[in-house]
């Protein structure tokens, strides 16, 4: 959507505070031995608290409040019985809306001492996110930001998800722009605009650049990569960025 009245504002900010605050808890609980139904079930009653709407389970009908991938698993992992252990690569992504606004956030976490190149696609993914984040400017290209989060990966030895993509949001979850890719996309000629809100979600990979979907029609794995992402959704003005998931 183009964020254009107060009540927009407003609206994208409520929502974003609220999806922002499920995250910080449920990261709060991941500790060995807590499944991923239990952090699931927090969520549900943070939700509900919050008078605010599940995305995955409003939208498409998910298997969870939240999207909840470990390890292997990059995105749209169901929350189930896993058990979290020591040094897990846990992804939480929790979206939702209120009164009509929605707002979509997530962050790759190492639990307790992992291995070091954990910690680091962690570290560079929040790298890609500020280098993408200088380029969100309204009249900038799109491209611009895939360009500044390849650049990031490949200076650190990494590289990108190609097939998983920000997008706009705000109205519904996933709406126009379609895709806000990781990498250089020369044939993406579209420009930012005043008021534009998207998510902007880098995923930095060790090696494969594609994720496959599992048979259960959702979760999104690699066959031999780790993967991390930091998702935040973008209130785009020429003033700077408004991140809402803050
Ligand atoms: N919030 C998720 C979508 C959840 S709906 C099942 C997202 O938009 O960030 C991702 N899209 C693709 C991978 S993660
Ligand atoms: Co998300
Ligand atoms: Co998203």
């Amino acid at each position: 959507m183009i964020a254009k009245t107060e009540e927009d504002y407003n609206g994208l900010k409520e929502i974003g505070k609220i999806v922002a605050s499920i995250r910080d808890a449920l990261v709060q609980k991941v500790k060995p031995g807590i499944t991923t139904l239990e952090l699931d079930e927090l969520a549900g009653e943070l939700f509900e608290k919050a008078g605010a709407v599940s995305a995955p389970k409003g939208e498409y009908d998910f298997p969870g409040y939240t999207c909840i991938s470990v390890n292997e698993e990059v995105a749209h992992g169901i929350p189930g019985k896993r058990v979290i252990q020591e040094g897990d690569l846990v992804n939480i992504d929790v979206s939702g809306s209120k009164n009509g606004y929605f707002a979509d956030t997530g962050i790759s976490v190492v639990v307790g001492q992992g291995e070091a190149i954990l910690t680091k696609i962690c570290n560079v993914a929040k790298e890609a996110f500020e280098a993408g984040l200088k380029k969100a400017k309204p009249g900038s290209k799109k491209s611009g930001i895939g360009k500044a989060v390849i650049q990031t990966a490949r200076q650190n030895g990494l590289t990108v998800i190609k097939n998983l993509t920000g997008h706009g949001v705000g109205r519904s979850i996933h709406e126009a722009p379609d895709h806000v890719y990781n990498y250089f996309e020369p044939w993406d000629d579209e420009l930012l605009k005043e008021g534009m809100v998207i998510a902007f979600e880098p995923f930095i990979s060790t090696e494969e650049e594609e994720v496959f979907q599992m048979d259960d029609g959702w979760t999104y794995v690699t066959k031999k990569s780790f993967v991390a992402q930091i998702e935040h959704t973008l209130i785009l003005t020429k003033n700077g960025p408004i991140i809402t998931t803050i």
